[in-house]
């Protein structure tokens, strides 16, 4: 495996690459193109730029999170044909630009959803936090405003105050998708964009949907091993695979983690890997990384990924706010290079005890 660390883009990020590239072990990063609009192709000076900049700090782009899918390609809108096609020319610049790896998702009008940005634990730390009695107490359109104010100044991805500004029309545009409507959009743009993908051997990793189930009504199917199985199959192209994020498959305590990555052999891409401290099955709190600070066993799930042949990028996910460092919630540098690290390490211990 590749351990990386996700990077927002120099003036979108407090972390910078010099201190990323300072983290033992850590040889990539994830980045993305912050400055353009789901649909519209994205341009090769712009991308090669990016990939300059980071190979000059000494690291390898080694995928990148998220090309985001615009709304019309997830509603079947009237600009689906053109949007794929945009999609499409991007992942040839990619394919040209020695990248091979993209996440993305599929989730309708919210990316993840949490419910607390700052919640403070015993330690002083604090972390991002998740109840399903918030979600079920305030009305949509206000889940914005309600955590903007402990963004720490940032933007933070997949909730831009322009996107959030539409969210009434965003509902609207989704009243009449369901969960087979999803499935059936997602298939038209899969098939769609598998032919690149094997021309330029990109591999596609899905983010599953968070907390992996539906939250304000809206359809969510990204949740669970017979749904991410039946996506497999839909297309079955081994380019069509998975970011298997623990933290997002873990908010249902009913997904089995490890068993999930078994059934997964050959179709992960990109692995997320955090911990998940719950206090009931509808709140929780992102931990450290740490199996003992939280509920997941993490050695079984690293151990799941080395049984599975896993070599592709990974990377620590959200960490805690710690050592009073102001960043955007869940992308600070401190507690993802601490969680690299343990990450690091338990690799390299199941990595020796397998040799002999
Ligand atoms: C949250 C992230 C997600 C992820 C997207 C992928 O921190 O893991 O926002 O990047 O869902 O498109």
């Amino acid at each position: 495996m590749k351990m990386t660390l996700r990077w927002y883009g120099t003036g979108h990020d407090t972390v910078t690459l010099k201190q990323i590239r300072q983290i033992p072990g850590v040889t990539g990063v994830i980045t993305t193109l912050y400055d353009t609009v789901p649909g519209e192709a994205w341009e090769m000076d712009k991308i090669l730029a990016m990939k300059a900049e980071v190979e000059a700090a000494g690291l390898k782009v080694e995928g990148i999170e998220s090309v985001n899918i615009s709304d019309d390609i997830k509603t079947a809108g009237p600009k689906r044909d053109e949007h794929i096609a945009n999609y499409i020319t991007t992942l040839e610049r990619l394919g040209q630009a020695d990248i091979h790896m993209v996440c993305y998702n599929f989730m309708p009008v919210f990316d993840w959803t949490r419910t607390e940005l700052a919640r403070k634990r015993a330690d002083g730390s604090t972390v991002l936090a998740y109840t399903q009695e918030a979600v079920d107490a305030i009305n949509p359109e206000d889940m914005f405003s309600s955590i903007a104010s402990d963004m720490n100044g940032t933007v933070m991805p997949g909730w831009e105050p322009e996107r959030m500004a539409k969210v009434k029309e965003l509902f609207e545009l989704y009243k009449d998708v369901d969960d087979e409507t999803l499935f059936a959009n997602l298939k038209y743009f899969l098939e769609a964009i598998m032919p690149v993908c094997n021309k330029y051997d990109i591999k596609m990793a899905i983010h599953p949907d968070d907390p992996a189930w539906s939250v304000f009504g809206l359809p969510r199917i990204i949740i669970n091993k017979e749904n991410i199985l039946r996506m497999m199959k839909m297309v079955d192209d081994p380019h069509n695979g998975v970011t298997f994020c623990s933290g997002s498959y873990g908010t249902n305590l009913n997904n089995d983690l490890p068993d999930m990555i078994r059934s997964l052999k050959g179709r992960v891409h990109f692995a997320h890997v955090r911990n998940l401290k719950f206090h009931s099955p509808t709140n929780f709190e992102e931990s450290a990384h740490l199996s003992s600070d939280g509920t997941f066993d993490m050695y079984e799930i690293m151990k799941a990924l080395y049984d599975i042949g896993f070599d592709g990028p990974i990377r620590p996910d959200h960490g805690r706010m710690i050592w009073d460092e102001v960043a955007m919630p869940g992308y600070g540098l401190y507690d993802r290079a601490l969680g690299a690290t343990y990450l690091n390490g338990l690799w390299e211990a199941i990595v020796k005890s397998n040799k002999k």
